[in-house]
């Protein structure tokens, strides 16, 4: 691990108030999948991707990509605390006078790799990503987060294919197994399961991991690095609605803005989980 968990932790806590405050403010937006994702996030960003904030265009960074582009409550949170954008621009969130739109937007977002929001795409563009890496003979990583539910459309399984068939082994995928999609238990929906077994038989370097275990993830994209010839895949089971009581796996909190009384609770919570990581 680069960075230590404490910072890691604090980093998550403050981007799920941030994200909390983003949506409560513009009365919409979805914290369910946001805060399954936050960790996962919060690794990359500060643990694990090459990248600098103040030259977001660098032909050599590590990219990556939001497949699960209406998680922008987690995504920008991170983004700002990196230092692509002030934390003030996230008051702008979803308003018509500022450029932080509802999913995850390439074209005004510093930091952004690829505009998401339409599931199944992201993942494709990823592997198209990861496969111009190859051949320009670059070094970048490509990383991207896909939802659980997301993996029920089928476009993302020609892209798990085509990353097999050109041994995109620049490109690790996350999908975040929160069992919940926009109405329901992704086992009701559309049954994915067995992910790992369907995945390794894609041609795919399999590995589970807890995605709210920050040291975990860290060794697990490590892991993913050393793995040559093949993408690896990580499977991170996580709680959809992580860290506010009543939104932890919740599909009814997938895209929903809290009322006065359930922000301040849930505002409680958050800044009682930020205080204790920054150790106040
Ligand atoms: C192609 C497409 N179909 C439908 C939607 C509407 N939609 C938005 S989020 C969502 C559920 C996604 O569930 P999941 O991928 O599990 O996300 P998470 O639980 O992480 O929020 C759906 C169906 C969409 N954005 N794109
Ligand atoms: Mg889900």
């Amino acid at each position: 691990m680069n960075t230590d968990l404490r910072t890691l932790e604090a980093v998550a806590a403050k981007g799920r108030l941030l994200g909390l405050d983003m949506v409560y403010h513009c009365a919409s937006g979805h914290l369910g999948g946001s805060f399954s994702a936050m960790d996962i996030l919060t690794v990359l960003y500060f643990d694990v991707m090459h990248v600098d904030p103040n030259n977001p265009a660098d032909p050599n960074r590590d990219r990556f990509v939001l497949s699960k582009g209406h998680c922008t409550p987690a995504l920008y949170p991170i983004l700002a605390q990196r230092g692509y954008f002030p934390e003030e621009a996230l008051d702008l969130f979803r308003s018509i006078q500022g450029h932080l739109s509802g999913h995850a937007e390439m074209q005004h977002v510093k930091g952004v790799d690829m505009s998401t929001g339409s599931l199944g795409q992201g993942i494709s563009a990823a592997v198209g990503m990861a496969l111009a890496g190859k051949m320009d003979q670059k070094d970048y990583r490509v990383y991207a987060v896909l939802g659980d539910g997301e993996v029920e459309e089928g476009q993302v399984w020609e892209a798990f294919m085509s990353a097999a068939k050109y041994k995109l082994d620049n490109l690790c995928a996350v999908i975040d197994v929160n069992g919940l999609q926009i109405d329901g238990k992704t086992a009701d929906v559309m049954p994915t399961e067995p992910l790992d077994q369907k995945l390794q038989a894609f041609g795919w370097n399999v590995i589970p991991v807890d995605g709210h275990d920050m040291e975990a993830l860290s060794a697990a994209f490590a892991q993913a690095k050393d793995c040559k010839g093949v993408p690896t895949m990580l499977l991170a089971k996580t709680v959809k609605g992580k860290g506010v009581s009543f939104m932890e796996n919740q599909a009814g909190w997938h895209g929903k803005a809290p009322n006065a009384e359930q922000y301040e609770q849930a505002r409680q919570e958050l800044v009682a989980a930020l205080a204790e990581k920054e150790g106040k």
